[in-house]
């Protein structure tokens, strides 16, 4: 029986050893450790032994067992570093192809206008509030010295969803909403961006969704001086140090005086041409210093404290700012428009 394990166990080796790749060697490990193999065989006839010759053979089938694993483990580790060899010298790859290029979105211009408009105001100690889009009646309106009925109303067509609830029709409730916060106390010195909703027919400059942003400031002496520094600030860095601005008298229930401002034409430096309709100028937004009603009704004390609030539309700001011709371009998300302003990302 030695004899026979000593041939087993030769033979094994030899067969490990001529092992080709790691299926072989699994094939020798079950032919000659597993269940069926020779080694369980000489096992299961050890009973036939005698109980002298018994513990010697099994010493020599656990050697003989334990010689056959290692040497498969050895040559297992062998062969899988040769596979793994053979892997890299198929798999060598060309660093020298140019990689694929990686699709990068931007901001869309209406987010780069808003933000730009945001970091001149704060960057002028402003902050930003923000308020809901659907806004009571109270505050839309009537806080803003827009009383039921009062015919001003007319001009924002408005998405009511109950009577007294609708969707805002500018960003001027904010104002509202912020200086009723603040307790009749300043200063204030906020700017209100967001989404407006208005009844109006869409065409090339109105949108029935558009966006607005709000500017108020609620302090002792302010002037409408101030409101003009203000405006000219923002106007000469948004659209360029050369832009003149000019204020002309207009009516907002909520303002007064109430004025709207133009900015000189960029397209003829203020001869005329067919962007400004002949004029020089283009309008951009409407302003004025806050109505005493407004500020009485939000809790503060007209003879002490005095305002200024402007609101414009960054869609016609943006329009203007990068020639865009027609405001619906900035809602059918029509890739090869907002593809235009990835070169002026940083
Ligand atoms: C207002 O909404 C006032 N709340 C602005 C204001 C605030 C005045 C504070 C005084 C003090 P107006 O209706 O003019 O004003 O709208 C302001 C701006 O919104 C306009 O100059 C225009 O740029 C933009 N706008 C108005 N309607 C539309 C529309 N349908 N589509 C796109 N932009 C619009």
């Amino acid at each position: 029986m030695e004899q026979k394990l000593r041939e087993l166990e030769q033979d094994a080796l030899q067969k490990i050893q001529n092992a080709e790749n790691l299926k072989e060697l699994n094939d020798v490990r079950v032919a000659y450790l597993g269940k069926k193999g020779p080694i369980t065989e000489v096992l299961r006839g050890m009973g036939k032994l005698s109980a002298e010759e018994r513990p010697k053979m099994g010493a020599l089938v656990n050697v003989v067992r334990e010689k056959i694993t290692a040497e498969i483990e050895a040559k297992q580790g062998e062969l899988e570093e040769k596979a793994i060899a053979e892997k890299l010298a198929k798999e060598t790859i060309d660093v020298t192809l140019p990689g694929r290029p990686v699709q990068l979105g931007n901001h869309h211009p209406l987010t780069k206008i808003v933000e730009e408009i945001e970091d001149l105001f704060i960057s002028m100690g402003y902050e930003i509030a923000e308020g809901p889009e659907v806004e009571t009646d109270y505050y839309n309106f009537e806080a803003l010295n827009l009383p039921k009925g009062h015919p001003a109303r007319d001009m924002q067509d408005s998405f009511y969803i109950t009577e007294e609830i609708l969707m805002r029709t500018h960003t001027s409730p904010v104002q509202a909403r912020t200086m009723e916060k603040n307790q009749g106390k300043g200063p204030v010195k906020i700017i209100c961006p967001g989404k407006v909703y208005r009844r109006d027919s869409d065409d090339a400059t109105h949108s029935h969704q558009f966006t607005q942003i709000e500017g108020l400031v609620i302090d002792r002496n302010i002037r409408l001086s101030d409101l003009k520094g203000t405006l000219n600030v923002f106007a000469k860095k948004i659209f360029g140090e050369e832009r003149e601005i000019r204020l002309r008298p207009s009516f907002f229930p909520f303002t007064e005086p109430s004025v709207e401002m133009d900015i000189s034409c960029k397209m003829c430096g203020g001869s005329g041409c067919n962007v400004c309709k002949g004029t020089g100028w283009i309008e951009i937004l409407g302003a004025g210093m806050v109505h005493p009603n407004v500020l009485e009704m939000a809790g503060y004390d007209s003879n002490e404290y005095t305002g200024f609030a402007f609101g414009m539309g960054p869609e016609r700001i943006a329009m203007l700012k990068y020639g865009i011709e027609d405001i619906r371009h900035f809602y059918t998300n029509d890739i090869r428009l907002l593809k235009q302003f990835a070169v002026h990302e940083e």
